[in-house]
Formats: structure tokens, sequence, C-alpha cells
């Protein structure tokens, strides 16, 4: 028998970027356990990281190409694949444009280095601008504000949650997701520390969370209502004469304009719209700007719904116009190792309007289209309609808006190539699928989420596992594609080469960073606390944070509009549904894990015991929820941590379908929360999804529990 080796590496699944100690002998696993030694996340980690091991050793893993044939599937080789593929996507480029062939990149991509630095090459070989990925049905509008506001949509400023006294926290939910555009584990006790120094928490939301049952003070917000709140805050401030940028004073342009602008959202107007006294929100801002130092953070709540843009904009503003912007325990730029910033020229983004999509006219971003429209652009006939798709680590027909209809959608596609480690409800449609390798059989070094941490560090774990049967890493995979899409031959050119020239061109260059110092910091290396550099990171053509851009001016008429209820809505549709996410799984793929599907219970519809002595319905028995695009049938759990008209649904899940091959997953399917949700509801500001406020009638259901 083997020894027991230790094998320390970053778990990959969110953007926590918990670090594990892992013991293994034979190539198994002994334990997953918390790396105390790890600068970055000192010892947290969640329930997820133990199934790691589930998904290396998961028998449902595609672990050879797969070609889809008339009654299932055939293994090929990749030779065969990669001709198929290059033949095809080149005949359809050929007849019907470059364009033709649109790409969705998933969540996972996020998390991997490899897809991290291949990925550009890969979409520049395709030559197509129809590129979507989860970003819009997530964080776009954080990154729409950083380009307009710093003029990089990488710049984006995190709360310095270990130094702040005053966090307020609208729409996220850091204790079950363990944070999000704010990378840090540990949440819960990073939350209570603030309280503990004398700080305080207060929570937006309109279901009392996790989160806010452990803050100072939580507020029930009625759904997207947060940008009237949060003008109504900004607005207080200005009026009370309580405005001070700090040490920003010289690189602030548009202030005016946001005072002009905010007389039109005090808060004795926008209170009843938004729930929340106007004497609770002018005290509210009071305390905002009196804290020592504050912060003001806004995520999914407040990113995926009708307001997005404005709300991640106003949420910037509100930092800045209180002198909490780029200040220790304000809003703050880290300064990751791998400097995504580094390339970025001075630019006007508001000089030209952004692109807009075929056929609805949603503004191109970051160089991609919103993915509300995809299925738009693959079903409506014409030139420039998409014929096939490529998908990388994504699986759409679960995640994205009225997913359903995507599903009809990529069922019509000439071609389609999935890249993933699962058959699923996505990759089903693929001509040809291709397994890549995930978790323990990978490198680690994070790219994005270092530019989104709390605190600097850079780590790089090696693969513990080698890919079994005919798996591939996911940069490899693209690296053949690229190949049989352009006839290139592959220069040897491997992540770590990439990784290894950015760190030692980066921020910590002088210090002799490289991949070499990382290798022999297993745990990590410790770069230090945030520390202000909005100097060194704005990219505006002056130099200046941008305070009042016209695309957000532009868009308050919308906002003014939202101060009066939909009565005609509400009629048909009395509800307004949200999600939520659970500690026990990732989005749409860690389902097929035993031990997580296990702790995850039942997916339910939580609505308040008020609603549902209303509908006379009670606990465990099933409802038809119905939107105005989709139904489904959902088991009632009674909970008055909802506010009274506001339901919510757990997304990720839906795994039903018989021809996927997540059996595990399979046999505790739940409901899809986008068979409901509406890709014709948008911020049409960013494009990005309004998952949140969804409007939904809820009726007792026929099917038995
Ligand atoms: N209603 C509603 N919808 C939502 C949300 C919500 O809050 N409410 N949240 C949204 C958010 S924030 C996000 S990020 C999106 C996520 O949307 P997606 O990214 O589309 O969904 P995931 O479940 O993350 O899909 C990951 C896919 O990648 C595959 N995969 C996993 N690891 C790897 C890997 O290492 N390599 C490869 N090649 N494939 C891999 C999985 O099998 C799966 O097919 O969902 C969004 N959808
Ligand atoms: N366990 C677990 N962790 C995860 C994930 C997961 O699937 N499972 N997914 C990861 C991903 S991809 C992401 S992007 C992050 C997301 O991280 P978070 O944004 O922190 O997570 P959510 O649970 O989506 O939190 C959104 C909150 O907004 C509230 N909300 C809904 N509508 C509104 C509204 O109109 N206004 C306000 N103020 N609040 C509203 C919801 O009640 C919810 O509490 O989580 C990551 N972490
Ligand atoms: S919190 Fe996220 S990074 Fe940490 S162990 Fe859990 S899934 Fe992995
Ligand atoms: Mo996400």
């Amino acid at each position: 028998m083997s020894e027991v080796q230790t094998h320390f590496r970053t778990c990959n699944i969110c953007e926590a970027m918990c670090g594990l100690e892992i013991s293994h002998q034979g190539g198994a696993i002994v334990s997953i356990k918390p790396d105390r030694q790890d600068p970055f996340s000192r010892g947290h980690i969640c329930p997820k990281a133990v199934a790691l091991q589930d998904f290396h050793a998961d028998p449902d893993r595609i672990r050879t190409p797969l070609r889809r044939t008339g009654s299932g599937w055939r293994e090929i080789s990749w030779g065969e694949a990669y001709a198929e593929i290059g033949q095809r996507v080149r005949a359809i480029q050929q007849q019907y444009g470059s364009d033709s062939v649109g790409t969705y990149l998933g969540n996972p991509n996020a998390h991997n280095l490899g897809n991290a630095v291949f990925l550009p090459q890969f979409q520049k070989a395709l030559g197509s601008r129809n590129r979507y990925s989860s970003a819009s049905a997530d964080q776009l509008p954080h990154h729409v504000a950083a380009n307009y506001m710093f003029g990089a949509s990488m710049a984006i400023a995190v709360p310095d949650i270990d130094r702040t006294d005053f966090m307020l926290i609208i729409g996220g939910n850091p204790v079950v997701s363990n944070g999000s555009m704010m990378s840090g584990a540990g949440m819960p006790g990073r939350i209570k520390a603030i309280q503990k120094r004398g700080g305080k928490v207060v929570v937006v939301d309109p279901r009392h969370t996790e989160t806010a049952k452990i803050a100072s003070e939580h507020l029930a917000i009625r759904p997207e209502a947060d940008a009237l709140l949060l003008f109504a805050l900004i607005r207080t401030v200005i009026e009370e004469d309580l405005v001070d940028f700090g040490q920003l004073g010289d690189m602030v342009d548009g202030y005016d304009r946001i005072a002009a602008a905010s007389a039109d959202f005090t808060p004795e107007r926008v209170c009843d719209a938004v729930g929340i006294s106007a004497h609770r929100i002018r005290c509210l801002g009071r305390e905002f700007a009196a804290a020592p130092s504050a912060v003001c953070y806004g995520r999914m709540g407040a990113s995926a719904q009708s307001f997005g843009g404005l709300c991640q904009w106003l949420t910037v503003v509100l930092n800045v116009v209180t002198g909490n912007f780029d200040r220790e325990g304000g809003a703050m730029f880290p300064q990751p190792a791998f400097d995504l910033l580094a390339r970025v020229q001075r630019n006007d983004p508001g000089a030209r309007p952004p692109t807009r999509s075929r056929v609805r006219q949603l503004p191109l971003f970051s160089g991609e289209f919103p993915v509300a429209t995809l299925a738009d652009e693959i079903l409506t006939e014409g030139p420039g309609q998409i014929r096939a798709m490529f998908t990388v680590a994504g699986n759409p027909v679960l995640s994205a808006p009225n997913g359903d209809r995507l599903d009809t959608a990529f069922a019509q596609l000439d071609f389609m190539v999935s890249v993933d480690i699962y058959l699923n409800e996505t990759t089903r449609h693929a001509d040809i699928i291709l397994p890549a390798t995930t978790g323990l059989e990978i490198a680690h070094f994070d790219v994005f989420f270092n530019s989104f941490a709390v605190h600097n560090t850079a780590k790089y774990s090696p693969p513990l596992f080698q890919a079994k049967g005919e798996q591939r890493h996911d940069w490899q995979i693209l690296k053949g594609l690229i190949g049989c899409l352009t006839g290139a031959v592959d220069d040897g050119t491997t992540p770590e080469m990439l990784l290894d020239a950015a760190l030692r061109s980066g921020p910590y260059k002088d210090q002799g960073l490289s991949l070499t110092t990382l290798l022999e910091h297993p745990h990590g290396l410790d770069l230090g606390p945030l520390r202000p550099c909005a100097r060194e990171r704005v990219r505006t053509l002056n130099g200046h944070i941008q305070l009042a851009p016209d695309l957000y001016l532009n868009d308050l008429s919308r906002l003014n509009a939202a101060l009066h209820d939909d009565a005609a809505d509400r009629e048909h549709y009395p509800f307004k549904l949200i999600g939520r996410r659970l500690v026990w799984n990732h989005n749409t793929w860690t389902q097929n894990s035993r031990r997580l599907l296990k702790g995850t219970g039942r997916i339910s519809v939580q609505l308040h015991s008020s609603d549902a002595s209303r509908l006379g319905v009670g606990s465990g028995q099933f409802v038809t929820v119905r939107s105005r695009t989709g139904q489904l049938d959902i088991e009632v759990e009674i909970d008055d941590d909802m506010s009274p008209g506001v339901v919510s649904i757990p997304q990720g899940w839906g795994h039903h379908r018989p021809d996927i091959g997540m059996r595990l997953a399979a046999e505790q399917p739940g409901v899809s929360i986008n068979s409901l949700t509406d890709s014709g509801r948008i911020d049409p500001l960013t494009g990005n999804a309004a998952f949140n406020g969804t409007p939904v009638a809820i009726s007792a259901a026929r099917q038995a529990a």
C-alpha cells in the first residue's frame, strides 16, 4: 500500500477561493479539509469542497468525445471530432457568414486558468460577434458601471469588509453564497467581526435571509426598488450637507449632475414604492455618511433585476459622495498579481453608443450580447441568424431566463459543439460533446476572482489527479478547436507560461513574483491588505471618476415611472418571484454528488403565511406557479422570512429530462426557476437578465406530494 500524501490546492467551485488540504493514497481521497495555512481563506471551507472527490470519481462524467446518433451517442476519437467540427463550422460560416456561429461561455470558465488565458484566442479564431455568457445573467451591471465610471470593465471596487465600520448589503446573501464580486472565504465570521468591533451591518432584501439573521438590521424592500432607495440615500446626503469626497476631491467629475438628478428621488417621494419609511431612509443615509468608514455593496438582487445598471452605478456614487471610495473600510480596488487592467489604455467608453443586437437591439458590452436574446438570435430567420453554437462550461437551458425557449432553439441548430463534463440539459443538444477535466484534475490559479478579492494574495495549485480516459484540459480542447478552425499549428504555449509572464510583468514584479515563487508557496502568498490605488487604476481619459455618465442619466425617466405600481400586472400576477441560493449546490452542475444531494433538502417555493392562508395552501402541498411565459408545479414551504407578496424558488435545479447523463441528479430533479423567468424581462440599460421581480400567479395544484 502506498503512503498517505498531502496536497494543497484552491477549491475552484465558487469565488471564495478556499484553500484545501487533501490527504490521498494510491489515487484515492482520504480526506478534504480546510488548509489553515492558506493566507486568503484562513481555514474556511463549505460542504461543496468535499464533493470535489465525487466529481473526479463520478461514473457519469464524460470520458470520451461523443457524437450524437439517431438513437443515442457514439464514442469517437479526438481526430474524428476535430475533423467534423472544422469541416462543418467552416462550411456554415462560408455559407452564412462568420456571425452565424455563436458561443456561450458558462460560469466555470471564470474559475479556470486555462480557459481564462485561451478563450480569447478561441473567440478570435472563430471570428463571430455572436458571443454570449452567463455574465449577462449575473454581474454585467458591475462591469458596465466600472467601464463607464472608471474606464475599464474589470476595475471593480470591492468592500474592504475586514476594516469597515458600516456595511450596507443590498440584494446579496454572502452567508449562503460565500460572497460574490467580493471574494473572501468565511463570510459569516467577517460579518460578525464588523459588529464585534462596534460597527453595523444592514441588509436590504425582500427575504429575511441567512445574512439578515446575523446582521444588525434587516430592511425588507419591495423587489426591484433598490435604485430608488439608493437615490434617496444619496439625496439625503446631499440635502443634509453631508457630501465629502475624502482624498478624491480632485478626481471626481459630474457631481452637479448627480445633485440635480437626485432632486426627483427624495425619501418622501420614493418611500411607498420602496416599502421603507422616509424617516428610516433618512436615518440610514445619515448613519452611512457619519460612520468612520462605510461601504455599500449590491449583488445579485441588485444586479439581476430591471434596474440592475442603475443600482450598480448608484452604489458607487453613494460610496464616492460619502468619502468611502478608495479608502480603508470603504470600497477599494484589489491589486491582483495577474492584473487584467495592465493592458487597458485610457479611454472614453461613453464616446460611442454601444453596438446593438440584430433582433431586439440590445446593447453589446464587453464584447458580448445579452444571453436573454440568444434564443431570439437562433429562432429569428434572416441574414445574421445563428445556425451553429459552441457552449463551453455552460448550461443555459437551466441557467438563462426562459431556459425552456433556449431548449427549443438549440434543438433547431444545424450544428452544435459542447465542451463540458456532463451530458446535461444543454449538452444533449450538441452534435459533438468534448470531455473536459475539472476540479482535482486541473492546475488552478484564479485570474478573475483575485481581481475581486477582499485581500491581495496569489496561489497556484498543480493538478492532483490525471485525467481519466480521453478527457483533456479545457485549454487543450480550445487549442484543438483553434487548430481545426484555422489550420494553425499549436505553438506549445501552456497556461503556466502565460501565467508566469503575467506575474513577471504585474504589480509585484519588483518583488520578483513569478510562477517559481508560487510553486515555493503551496499555501499561497500573502500580498497584503487592500490599499488606496484609484489614481493608478482608473482608466478614463482624464483619469477622473465619472460620476454621471449620460448612459445612466438617460435611463432616469424609466426609474421615475417605477414610482407607480403596474396595477394591470398585479391583477393577473399578484406575486413577485425572486431567486435563492442553497448551501449544497453550485448553480446547475454539482447535483450529481450523493453527499450534496442529500444535504439539499426539498426544492420548494417559499411564501409568507398570510399569502398561504389567502391561497388556502399549506406546507408540503403542491401549487402551480405561472408567469407570463411559463409554469411549473412545486411544493410549498410556508416561511415568514418572506415579505408578503414575494415568493422565492431556488436556482440551478430541474434535472428531469430523461435523456441526460446525470443519473443521481435525476433522482431528485427539482424544477427550474427559469421555466418561469421571462427573457423579455431585462434591465434595458445593460441587457442583464431581470430574474428577480418576475410577476407570477399561484394556485393549488392537482399533483400530490
Ligand atoms: N433564475 C436565476 N437564474 C440564474 C441565476 C439566478 O440567481 N436566478 N444565477 C445566474 C448566475 S449568477 C450564473 S453564474 C449562471 C450560471 O450559468 P451557467 O454557467 O450556464 O450554469 P452552470 O450551472 O454554472 O453550468 C456549468 C456547466 O459547466 C459544466 N462544467 C463544470 N465544470 C466544468 C469544467 O471544469 N470544464 C467544462 N468544460 N465544463 C464544466 C457543467 O457540467 C455545466 O454544464 O446562472 C444564472 N442563472
Ligand atoms: N451555495 C452556493 N453558493 C454560490 C452559488 C450557488 O449556486 N450556491 N452561486 C455562486 C454564484 S454564480 C454567484 S453569482 C453568487 C451570488 O451571490 P449572492 O448575490 O450573494 O447570492 P444570491 O443568493 O443570489 O443573493 C441574492 C439576494 O438578493 C435578494 N433579492 C432578490 N430580489 C431582490 C431585490 O429586488 N432587491 C434586493 N435588495 N434583494 C433582492 C435575494 O433574496 C437574495 O438574498 O453566489 C455564488 N455562490
Ligand atoms: S465556499 Fe466556495 S471555494 Fe470555498 S469550499 Fe465552498 S465551494 Fe469551494
Ligand atoms: Mo454567478
